[in-house]
């Protein structure tokens, strides 16, 4: 499968059958695919993949692997060793080409350097200091663009750096297990297995798909959760634990940090507990934030609409009753219609779940 234990895999824009594509579908398809592979490694910056096509074949192919490393049109132009074929080629790339210097030079500069006549693009670079220039400079220069093609899929693929740069502030994924009954917890509070083993992987792609993860008091104590991606690779995501008065940080071995969230200093702000720790995370450059629970930390989240999608995954079995109950789910918040996956269809070894997944909503 192209997007492995991640929620896009669960998602029917995802599930292609490229044999009905046109060209431009088929190649920006390719892309997608592609930008995945820097999926946990690229954060903070956008998935972005590239082909370069030369009398409907692809020639060569890139994407952005990482983050400071060169973007994925760029990887393709390099890659190719015959660079005379791109006077007749097309490019295709997920994202616009960049216009600006960051920590690598202008993509647009590079393929009016090799005078690559057309470019297909997936989506404008909701960045401010690009947006719509890339385009715009292409064009000027006699270049053919084609905008567009799998816009949905492209800006869901970037859900977190759209959100990064329109809102400034964290892309917020809320998860859970929930017993059949609705409850995440037995009374007295105890660890309790809920969901099987395919959703732990899942789980695991959250981790590393996110750049912090937060928990409360109660489940880092009871739970003792290592917080951490045990099966992809990539940096590890930073562990942060709300108390009643205060956030603790983990940030790889150093030593524990907590940060004040009551108090005067905190009262001056005027924040709720869910915004001041949306905020900490953006200035620290944490730009997505997978909230672990339990219930007062959720519903922290829930209550000031600081949440960007949401992943449950229900059993068909545990009965916890009488128990500690997931939280309630307000018909204002915005999700996309919400996808429900049978997990014991997809995996023989994990009949024990349903996935529900409530996509971000564009
Ligand atoms: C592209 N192709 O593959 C990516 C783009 O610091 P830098 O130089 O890596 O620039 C990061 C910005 O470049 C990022 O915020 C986004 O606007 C754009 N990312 N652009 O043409 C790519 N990853
Ligand atoms: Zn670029």
């Amino acid at each position: 499968m192209n997007y492995p234990y991640s929620i896009e895999e669960f998602l029917p824009a995802f599930q292609l059958d490229s044999s009905k594509f046109y060209p431009d579908e088929f190649f920006m398809n390719r892309c997608l695919e592609l930008a995945f592979q820097g999926c946990g490694w690229a954060q903070p910056n956008p998935l972005v993949g590239s082909v370069i096509v030369h009398n409907q074949q692809i020639i060569s192919e890139g994407y952005h692997r990482k983050f400071g490393e060169n973007h994925a049109e760029r990887m393709a132009i390099l890659n190719l060793e015959n660079k005379e074929l791109l006077k007749d080629s097309t490019i295709y790339v997920s994202l616009e080409p960049c216009s600006h210097f960051g920590k690598t030079p202008p993509c647009s500069d590079l393929i009016l350097e090799y005078k690559i006549p057309k470019v297909v693009v997936g989506m404008l670079d909701p960045n401010p200091v690009v947006n719509g220039a890339g385009i715009n400079r292409l064009r000027e220069n006699g270049v053919e663009v084609v905008e567009h093609i799998l816009n949905g899929q492209c800006r869901y693929l970037n859900r977190k750096f759209i959100v990064n740069q329109t809102l400034k502030r964290p892309f917020i994924t809320l998860k859970w297990a929930e017993s059949k009954d609705g409850f995440y917890a037995p009374i007295p509070k105890k660890t309790y297995p809920i969901s099987g083993e395919l959703s732990k992987k899942i789980t695991h792609r959250l981790r590393q798909s996110h750049q912090a993860i937060l928990v409360g008091i109660g489940t880092w104590l009871v739970d003792e959760p290592q917080l951490n991606d045990r099966y992809f690779g990539g940096p590890q995501p930073v562990k942060l634990v709300m108390t009643e008065n205060e956030l603790w940080c983990f940030k790889n071995d150093e030593p524990c940090v907590k940060i004040p969230m009551s108090g005067p200093e905190f009262e001056s702000r005027n924040q709720s507990k869910a915004e001041f720790i949306s905020d900490f995370c953006y200035q620290n450059g944490w730009l997505s934030l997978l909230v672990e629970g339990g219930s007062s930390v959720w519903n922290a989240f829930l209550d000031q609409d600081l949440v960007d999608e949401l992943v449950i995954y229900q059993s068909k079995s545990v009965q916890l009753n009488p128990g500690f109950r997931v939280p309630e789910l307000r018909k204002t918040l915005c999700f996309q219609t919400p996808i429900k996956v049978d997990l014991g269809i997809v995996a023989e070894n994990s009949n024990l779940d349903t996935l529900i997944i409530f996509p971000w909503k564009n």
